[in-house]
């Protein structure tokens, strides 16, 4: 049986959201297009759940796409932000947490040694390529299709996410200047990797260590190992996005379980706690040219924000081994459950601490042309039937869910029922690739 929503008050001020901003929203993929259906507006969460603004509760699995590894209002989260708002909301000169904050991620992440902060992912990224340009004398950059560095001009082609999402190769607005800049090669293609490092000068190689924008595509064997030696070996510099990966798969993120350490690192999400916050690490030798300490200039009113330090700091704090162990058993059980759930079905599901993709695919998904084949159609009736049950999902094949350290055996309980359901309920013949 089909299951439905209420969702009166939500398509009220959908409505009303249309007149006066782009598309209704302020992020695309929370359009809900690729599901087919319109965005469910949300009053408030509560550790693993959230309610809308119709009184639907949902067990929540996009968890704000990462930064809420605690799960929705946690109290030790809300009182860092509390004192710290108390304080003063910003202040446009250094405070101390920002010190601690660097600290204790130099304290995490082999290869962060000096750390600087920005507002979101896409600044950082945008700094990471800055810098890189600076350091080597190069302009060439080389990124893999389905990864999403953010909405940087250099980095929009055949990107995951939100382009992915709504089938866009690249986006209008970009100079040719600027995508000539960039070359774009499959992940996991070996072959590939060395044709387009071979007799060029890149300023980087940019990757995300453990893709999770086009679904989670996990490196091969080696694939991490190989892009760290050409990177040597043409003189570029590896840069790691560690957005979502970043202290959620790991206390040291992607880097520390796959044992290859880029140059430059981008964090996002986590550091944040839930408010606006990104950065970019390295080593001095490199971070030492951003100004003012060198000549690489890069700035930001709210850089550094002392709320969002404070929520930041108070997350990770609470990161320790034993959340880290927990993390993975949640993550484990829910993938276990829905690869159950849904064996009568070509599915294939991905999981790694904190992160899991359903695939509606019979083979195994290993880059971004194999996800792109997914049965779509499927995997939005899929999640329509979740929402109707109480599931919120990524609205989106090319992007992943966020179990957090919220989620608990009850709630993945109701999870896996209602996929159960979710699944019967898809019409016969629903195929992958
Ligand atoms: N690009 C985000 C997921 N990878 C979605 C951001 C949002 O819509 O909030």
């Amino acid at each position: 049986m089909t299951a439905s929503l209420t969702d009166t008050r939500s398509a009220e001020i959908y409505r009303r959201a249309l007149q006066r901003i782009p598309g209704g929203v302020n992020s695309p993929v929370r359009a809900m297009r690729a599901i087919g259906r319109d965005p469910i507006f949300i009053d408030r969460g509560e550790g693993a759940e959230i309610v809308d603004v119709d009184g639907n509760r949902y067990v929540d699995y996009v968890c704000s796409w990462g930064p809420l590894i605690h799960g929705h209002a946690h109290p030790e989260v809300l009182a860092a932000i509390g004192a710290a708002a108390a304080k003063g909301t910003s202040f446009g000169a250094p405070t101390p947490g920002e010190v601690q904050l660097a600290e204790e991620v130099a304290a995490r992440m082999d290869g962060v040694e000096m750390l600087r902060m920005t507002s979101s992912g896409t600044e950082a990224t945008m700094t990471a390529i800055r810098l890189a340009r600076a350091a080597t004398g190069r302009e060439l950059v080389l990124k893999f299709a389905g990864a999403y560095h953010g909405h940087l001009d250099v980095l929009l082609a055949e990107a995951g996410s939100g382009l992915a999402t709504q089938a866009l190769p690249a986006s209008p607005g970009v100079p040719r200047s600027a995508a000539a800049e960039t070359i774009v090669i499959p992940w996991n293609d070996p072959d590939a990797l060395l044709g387009a490092t071979e007799g060029r000068e890149l300023a980087a190689i940019i990757a995300e260590p453990l893709p999770a924008n086009m679904g989670l595509v996990a490196p091969s064997t080696g694939f991490l190992e190989l892009l760290r030696e050409r990177a040597d070996e043409n003189g570029a510099l590896l840069v790691l996005d560690e957005v979502i990966s970043g202290f959620r798969v790991a206390r040291g993120g992607a880097q520390e379980l796959a044992g290859v350490t880029g140059d430059l690192t981008i964090l996002g999400k986590v550091i944040g706690g839930g408010l606006p916050a990104a950065a970019l690490g390295g080593s001095v030798e490199l971070m030492g040219r951003l100004a003012p300490a060198g000549e690489v200039y890069q700035a930001g009113t709210l850089s550094g924000n002392p709320l969002a330090v404070a929520a930041g700091l108070a997350s990770l704090e609470l990161l320790d081994e034993e959340a880290y162990l927990r993390l993975a058993a949640i993550t484990e059980q829910l993938a276990e459950g829905l690869r159950e759930a849904g064996s009568a079905h070509p599915i294939q599901v991905v999981s790694a601490p904190g992160l899991l993709t359903v695939f509606f695919s019979e083979r195994p998904v290993s880059c971004f042309a194999e996800a792109r084949e997914c049965d779509l159609e499927s995997y939005a009736s899929w999640c329509r039937e979740l929402l109707g049950r109480g599931v919120y999902p990524p609205p989106s094949q090319f992007e992943a869910w966020f179990p957090s350290l919220a989620h608990t055996g009850e709630q993945i309980g109701r999870t896996l029922e209602a996929a159960a359901a979710a699944f019967a309920a898809l019409p016969e013949g629903s195929a992958g690739r």
